[in-house]
């Protein structure tokens, strides 16, 4: 289906489409697609921009990233398919940032498309196509690891995440970073640093943050991040988008583009003697 670049929800509609397609090619597992629904759905209660919260958690996070001594961004499917050329962008502006494949729906097929995308982007090294280590307690299959990626990271980027291996990460003294749309999931609520944004602007401003950060010559640190405000703040920020929305007009109803053509005599059509 060809989409009209002239469609009001044209962005949502090809990023659709390109998700689809991910899945028709097996990098995004069906899974993946109701997730992003999930996540279309609050990014429009968050009025699909970044909140002031949301940018606060974000310069933190580029600091964080900037001050871990190993750091590390996790890539599903959902990830590689909306986002491989913004996790190349962060790679590029986080010295010693390394990317690897973490898949809750694993097999070795999945695991190298998901390397191609990164590596497609311009991602050079690509850690947990064949993993080395296997982080104990979680059942799931994103227990296998790299040993040297997510295992030994002291701060772990995690976008699209279930809340497992994030508390799975904070029980072994890791610090995680949250990407999710939704402030009420699992990750959201047990990552250290939660970022309530949609991923590829998450991921840009983070890239964009961590550049402006170097060049201000100062130095990062790991400082504290409250949590539970940030969250606070993304539900306020969903209250008070409903509050606007409630207040508004509703939209206008498109108009047709050519008046139909006018019922012969006789047969039925509009008549105002009808209710
Ligand atoms: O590729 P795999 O096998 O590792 O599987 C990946 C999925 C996404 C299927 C897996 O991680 C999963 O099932 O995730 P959940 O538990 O559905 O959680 C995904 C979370 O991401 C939800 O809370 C969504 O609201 C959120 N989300 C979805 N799309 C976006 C998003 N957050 C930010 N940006 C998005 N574009």
């Amino acid at each position: 289906m060809r989409l009209s670049r002239r469609h009001p929800r044209y962005r949502s509609l090809a990023v659709r489409a390109r998700l689809a397609a991910a899945a028709r090619s097996g990098l995004v597992v069906p899974e993946g697609l109701i997730a992003h629904g999930r996540g279309e759905a609050f990014d429009y209660l968050l009025g699909e921009r970044s909140s002031p919260g949301a940018r606060r958690a974000e310069r933190r996070a580029a600091e964080w990233l900037l001050a871990a001594r190993h750091p590390v961004v996790s890539v599903n499917g959902n990830v590689a398919a909306l986002a491989a050329r913004e996790v190349a962008e962060l790679v590029r502006a986080v010295p010693g940032l390394r990317a690897e494949v973490n898949l809750f729906h694993r097999t070795p097929a999945r695991a190298r498309a998901v390397a191609t995308a990164l590596r497609r982007a311009g991602v050079r090294r690509v850690l947990g196509v064949r993993p080395t280590a296997r982080l104990r307690g979680l059942p799931s299959d994103r227990a296998w690891v790299d040993a040297e990626g997510i295992a030994r990271a002291d701060v772990c980027l995690v976008p699209l995440e279930d809340g497992d291996r994030t508390a799975a990460l904070r029980a072994r003294g890791q610090r995680v970073i949250a990407i999710d749309l939704n402030p009420l999931s699992r990750t959201s609520r047990t990552a250290d640093l939660p970022i309530v944004d949609e991923l590829t602007r998450a991921l840009g401003h983070l890239a964009r943050d961590a550049r402006r950060w170097r060049r201000s010559g100062r130095v990062a640190r790991l400082r504290p991040f409250d949590a539970a405000a940030a969250l606070a703040a993304a539900q306020r920020a969903i209250r008070g988008e409903l509050t606007r929305a409630a207040r508004a007009p509703s939209p206008p109803s498109p108009r047709p583009r050519r008046a139909s053509p006018r019922p012969a005599r006789g047969t039925p059509g509009r008549s105002r003697r009808t209710p």
